[in-house]
């Protein structure tokens, strides 16, 4: 018989539908030591909240997160509400004692971030924010690809991450759909939303940055907000690209935009190293591009490698070869790797710290952005 593990989800949007469905399906497809228990929802609108709950099976709801977070039926609390809430129901989560999952990014700011931090770890529970980029098999490939030292020393990081929603003027800023927009809500626009993802990815390839340079551009700078029903300034970056140097010697560059037309949700890296280069596209996510310098020069060339095999990371918990997963499933085995940590009492990775890490790159290339200089990175 295995252990239950009450879970109180707080926020029914977009996140809080990815992650309920981790929790639906967890243990149909993994072999984890506790049963997830969808014990209770919470959202401030009602109406949303018992729809919600119902459609996706959360046995109670509570409209006050503070309820919630205090009962002493819920173990682990996971946060997907907007940026700008994370602080205060971390700080009350960690008091109370709870395992804590939080929705990426860690804060509107490292200093909220460090705080946070700080106290999930006095609380001594397990902690994780959820970069579910890094439970993608081709992304877990290329990790192990790298940490086996098959493309030996790193040179190169390539990331670009590229969407287009907001590249039509007349989309509004603010409310339930569009607070990514709102810099009071988000904290920052595409470089905590979008570029976090990529920093998290990068530090995990291959280690710490130290050091960036970076400009950003709001290139709409007045939209409808919605609730005040007027136009308003813009707060938040819509583009940002900067240069990084890693601790290790090796160089980055990152790129960032909503306005790039005909990109929905690109995430693309590259890395190149002394051995061999491995690289990946959201766009055609089961495929990993890997390049051996080692290969006979007759046959040397970069090859596709279907990441579907049972072979290769989280694949046999899914389907037949060749019978591919996709975004829901990145959340699973994120949750999969989360819940097999705890009962292994391992770290996960990324924990709040790991997440500090990415958040105090992402203010250094806001601050650098704004005073036209290099930055140098915190250590978290
Ligand atoms: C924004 O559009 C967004 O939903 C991000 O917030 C997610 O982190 C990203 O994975 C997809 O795009």
């Amino acid at each position: 018989m295995k252990k239950e593990l009450n879970v109180g989800l707080i926020g029914c949007g977009f996140m809080g539908k990815a992650h309920s469905n981790a929790y639906l399906k967890l243990n149909k497809f993994f072999d984890v030591g506790y049963e997830m228990v969808m014990k209770c929802v919470c959202d401030s609108n009602e109406e949303k909240l018992k729809a919600f709950a119902a459609n996706w099976g959360w046995e109670s709801t509570e409209t006050d997160w503070r309820k919630m977070v205090a009962r002493d039926d819920i173990d682990l609390v996971d946060i997907c509400t907007p940026n700008n809430t994370h602080h205060d129901i971390v700080m009350a989560t960690a008091k109370a004692g709870k395992i804590i999952a939080l929705e990426k990014p860690l804060a509107m700011n490292a200093e909220e971030g460090a705080a946070m931090t700080e106290a999930v770890e006095k609380a001594g529970k397990p902690n994780m924010v959820w970069f579910n980029y890094r439970r993608v098999p081709a992304a877990a490939l290329a990790k192990q690809i790298i940490d086996d030292g098959k493309i030996g020393r790193v040179f190169h990081y390539r990331a670009k991450y590229l969407q287009d929603y907001t590249i039509s003027p007349d989309v509004p800023q603010g409310g339930d759909a569009l607070w990514r927009l709102d810099a009071k809500v988000a904290g920052s626009g595409v470089t905590g939303d979008l570029l976090a993802h990529s920093i998290d990815m990068a530090t995990w390839f291959i280690g710490p940055i130290a050091s960036v340079c970076a400009m950003t551009e709001t290139f709409i700078k007045e939209r409808v907000m919605q609730g005040e029903d007027k136009k308003m300034p813009v707060t938040i970056d819509d583009a940002c690209a900067f240069l990084a140097r890693f601790e290790n010697g090796a160089l980055g560059t990152f790129e960032s935009t909503r306005y790039a037309c005909g990109r929905k949700n690109q995430n693309t890296f590259e890395v190149n190293g002394e051995k061999g280069s491995v690289a990946f596209d959201l766009e055609t996510a089961h495929e990993l591009e890997y390049f051996d310098h080692g290969d006979p020069v007759s046959v040397r060339g970069w090859r596709t490698i279907q990441t579907w095999d049972s072979k290769h990371p989280y694949m046999k918990n899914w389907w037949v070869p060749g019978c591919g997963i996709g975004y829901e499933h990145w959340h699973i085995n994120t949750l999969a790797d989360f819940i097999s940590g705890i009962e292994k009492g391992e770290k996960m990775c990324p924990d709040f710290r790991d997440a500090l890490a990415t958040q105090y790159v992402c203010d250094a290339v806001l601050s650098s952005a704004k005073n036209n200089k290099w930055e140098t990175i915190k250590k978290p």
